[in-house]
Protein backbone atom coordinates (compact mmCIF):
# COMPACT_ATOMS: atom_id res chain seq x y z
CA UNK A 1 0.00 0.00 0.00
CA UNK A 2 1.35 3.12 -0.75
CA UNK A 3 1.94 6.10 1.50
CA UNK A 4 -1.03 8.10 -0.02
CA UNK A 5 -3.41 5.57 -0.07
CA UNK A 6 -3.12 3.96 3.68
CA UNK A 7 -3.17 7.31 4.97
CA UNK A 8 -6.36 8.14 3.42
CA UNK A 9 -7.39 4.36 4.86
CA UNK A 10 -6.61 5.94 8.41
CA UNK A 11 -8.61 9.01 7.80
CA UNK A 12 -11.51 7.49 7.33
CA UNK A 13 -13.12 6.22 11.04
CA UNK A 14 -12.99 9.31 12.09
CA UNK A 15 -14.84 10.70 9.41
CA UNK A 16 -17.83 8.90 11.71
CA UNK A 17 -17.39 11.11 14.59
CA UNK A 18 -19.41 14.08 13.90
CA UNK A 19 -20.87 15.25 17.01
CA UNK A 20 -24.66 15.37 16.95
CA UNK A 21 -26.12 18.56 18.12
CA UNK A 22 -27.57 18.19 21.28
CA UNK A 23 -31.62 18.50 21.83
CA UNK A 24 -32.18 22.23 23.16
CA UNK A 25 -31.78 22.83 27.47
CA UNK A 26 -29.81 19.60 27.02
CA UNK A 27 -26.08 21.49 26.13
CA UNK A 28 -23.77 21.40 29.12
CA UNK A 29 -20.26 21.17 28.61
CA UNK A 30 -17.25 21.11 30.93
CA UNK A 31 -14.73 24.11 31.51
CA UNK A 32 -11.76 25.31 33.90
CA UNK A 33 -10.90 29.11 34.92
CA UNK A 34 -9.89 31.18 37.98
CA UNK A 35 -12.44 32.93 40.13
CA UNK A 36 -12.11 37.15 39.80
CA UNK A 37 -15.24 37.95 42.43
CA UNK A 38 -18.27 35.67 43.99
CA UNK A 39 -21.76 37.33 44.92
CA UNK A 40 -22.93 34.56 46.66
CA UNK A 41 -26.35 36.27 47.88
CA UNK A 42 -26.65 37.06 44.05
CA UNK A 43 -25.62 33.77 42.56
CA UNK A 44 -23.46 35.13 40.23
CA UNK A 45 -19.35 34.22 39.70
CA UNK A 46 -16.52 36.43 37.86
CA UNK A 47 -14.56 33.90 36.26
CA UNK A 48 -11.92 33.99 33.42
CA UNK A 49 -12.42 30.71 31.78
CA UNK A 50 -10.09 28.68 29.18
CA UNK A 51 -11.53 27.90 26.22
CA UNK A 52 -14.67 25.95 26.09
CA UNK A 53 -14.78 24.00 22.73
CA UNK A 54 -17.92 22.29 23.09
CA UNK A 55 -19.33 25.51 23.19
CA UNK A 56 -17.39 26.85 20.33
CA UNK A 57 -15.67 29.72 23.00
CA UNK A 58 -12.66 31.49 23.22
CA UNK A 59 -11.23 32.22 26.38
CA UNK A 60 -12.31 35.07 28.24
CA UNK A 61 -13.71 37.00 31.58
CA UNK A 62 -17.47 37.15 31.95
CA UNK A 63 -19.99 36.27 34.66
CA UNK A 64 -21.95 33.47 35.13
CA UNK A 65 -25.16 33.08 36.76
CA UNK A 66 -25.40 29.72 39.07
CA UNK A 67 -28.19 27.33 39.28
CA UNK A 68 -30.19 27.15 42.79
CA UNK A 69 -28.40 23.79 43.24
CA UNK A 70 -25.13 25.39 43.41
CA UNK A 71 -23.68 26.51 46.99
CA UNK A 72 -20.77 29.73 45.96
CA UNK A 73 -19.79 30.11 49.83
CA UNK A 74 -16.86 27.74 49.36
CA UNK A 75 -15.78 29.44 46.27
CA UNK A 76 -13.26 31.44 46.68
CA UNK A 77 -11.45 34.40 44.69
CA UNK A 78 -8.38 33.66 43.24
CA UNK A 79 -9.21 29.78 43.11
CA UNK A 80 -8.57 27.48 40.41
CA UNK A 81 -11.92 26.30 39.48
CA UNK A 82 -13.58 23.34 37.58
CA UNK A 83 -16.97 24.06 36.73
CA UNK A 84 -19.99 22.44 33.82
CA UNK A 85 -21.41 25.11 32.20
CA UNK A 86 -25.26 23.76 31.22
CA UNK A 87 -27.43 25.60 28.78
CA UNK A 88 -30.98 26.36 30.31
CA UNK A 89 -34.37 25.99 28.86
CA UNK A 90 -34.24 29.89 28.16
CA UNK A 91 -31.55 29.87 26.23
CA UNK A 92 -29.33 31.12 28.99
CA UNK A 93 -25.70 29.63 30.51
CA UNK A 94 -25.39 29.14 33.97
CA UNK A 95 -22.96 26.81 36.19
CA UNK A 96 -24.07 23.82 37.90
CA UNK A 97 -21.78 22.69 38.82
CA UNK A 98 -18.63 24.24 40.63
CA UNK A 99 -15.16 23.04 42.58
CA UNK A 100 -11.70 23.59 42.96
CA UNK A 101 -9.53 22.17 40.18
CA UNK A 102 -8.33 18.91 40.30
CA UNK A 103 -10.96 17.73 42.80
CU1 LIG B 1 -17.36 33.13 28.46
Amino acid sequence: MNKTLRSAVLAIPFLAFSAPAPASGDLQAPATGSVNAVDAAKGVVNLTHDPIPALGWPAMTMDFGVAGTVDLTKVRKGAKVSFTVSKGPDGIFRITDIKPEGK
